[in-house]
């Protein structure tokens, strides 16, 4: 793309968000882009500091995820975790003998003294990624679902009971004391536009949102704002989304997505099939863009960033 590459932010959570950041990444030249990843599903396995999205972000984002799985890296072998299974121990979270280097790691920085913020430069410098991946804070945010079961941190609601509670709300322990990682304020202050990858609003754009101040830097962004919504129809591609915004009584569309990114957005890319969709999401108060949302393939994450990038540059004219 060359000198003309506009400077982009994009805010991402797991497997759906990792794909279009993935695009972006080969679109737009290393030092154009920022991707923001959500911390809120992070949790303390063994001892140990897991990120599960900025992982998947960052497996992603140099080459090394698993491509079935979407997260952990491929050819990974489980031997770590049987033994544990051996020792009777909880063992419901799958962490792969080679992931577990990486949380070796990244505890023993952050023991260190380190800010998650530069462990994650450092890990994701030495597996090669070019652009910068940052978290949205480097202070601790808790995604608890509340639910028919009881109150659960996202981790044992997602894996451990399979999303089968039924969810009555969400809240982000933690976020009324976090401050937005400097890197992350930065990228807004110096991007020509803002992306919201295909994620989960709830939980993983919702902890991002939840950190004070970035609403409001949001919503000042001078620049376009550009969303992609992980819902098509009334499913979402992956993960609890559909289900969480029906159990939340929201409505489970693209016009939901629309809804809950009101004011924070300006144009909201919705599916070729949704296009009947786009005078509700107009009326949401956003601009509506039908096209082929849908990431099966790298061809497919490189095709929607570059149509991303496309109308970054003709917004900008
Ligand atoms: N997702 C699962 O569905 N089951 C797992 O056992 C699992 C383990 C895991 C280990 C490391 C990691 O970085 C991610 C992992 N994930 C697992 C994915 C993770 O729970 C979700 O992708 C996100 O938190 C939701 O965005």
């Amino acid at each position: 793309m060359g000198g003309s590459a506009p400077r982009v932010v994009a805010l991402a959570g797991g497997v759906g968000g990792a794909k279009l950041a993935y695009g972006l990444a080969k679109t737009l030249p290393g030092p154009s882009l920022t991707v923001v990843g959500n911390t809120g599903d992070d949790e303390t396995f063994f001892g140990l500091h897991v990120s599960p999205d900025l992982d998947t972000l960052m497996y992603t984002l140099a080459g090394v995820a698993d491509p079935e799985r979407g997260w952990g890296l491929a050819g990974e072998s489980f031997q770590a975790l049987e033994m544990l299974l051996s020792y009777q121990e909880p063992a419901w979270f799958s962490l792969g003998d080679r992931d577990l280097a990486t949380h070796i790691l990244r505890t023993k920085l952050l023991r260190e003294g380190m800010s998650l913020t530069e462990v994650t430069r450092q890990l994701s410098q030495r597996l090669g990624v070019e652009c910068l991946l940052v978290p949205m804070s480097d202070d601790p945010v808790r995604t608890i679902v509340e639910t028919d079961e009881g109150a659960l941190p996202f981790q044992s609601y997602f894996v451990e009971r399979q999303c089968r509670p039924v969810v009555s709300g969400v809240c982000f322990e933690g976020a009324e004391k976090a401050q937005m990682s400097k890197e992350f304020t930065e990228a807004l202050g110096k991007s020509d536009a803002l992306v919201f990858c295909p994620s989960n609003p709830i939980v993983s754009i919702g902890p991002i949102l939840a950190v004070p101040g970035t609403e409001k830097a949001i919503r000042s962004f001078q620049g376009p704002r550009i969303a992609v919504s992980p819902i098509i129809g009334d499913r979402a591609l992956r993960g609890p989304a559909a289900k969480m915004l029906a159990e939340l009584g929201e409505e489970v569309s693209c016009v939901g997505v629309a809804r809950r990114l009101e004011g924070l957005c300006d144009i909201l890319l919705i599916h070729k099939t949704d296009a009947p969709l786009a005078a509700a999401v107009k009326d949401a108060g956003m601009e509506p863009m039908a096209l082929n949302t849908i990431m099966d393939t790298d061809g497919d994450k490189r095709r929607l960033a570059r149509e991303i990038c496309d109308l970054i540059k003709d917004r900008l004219q």
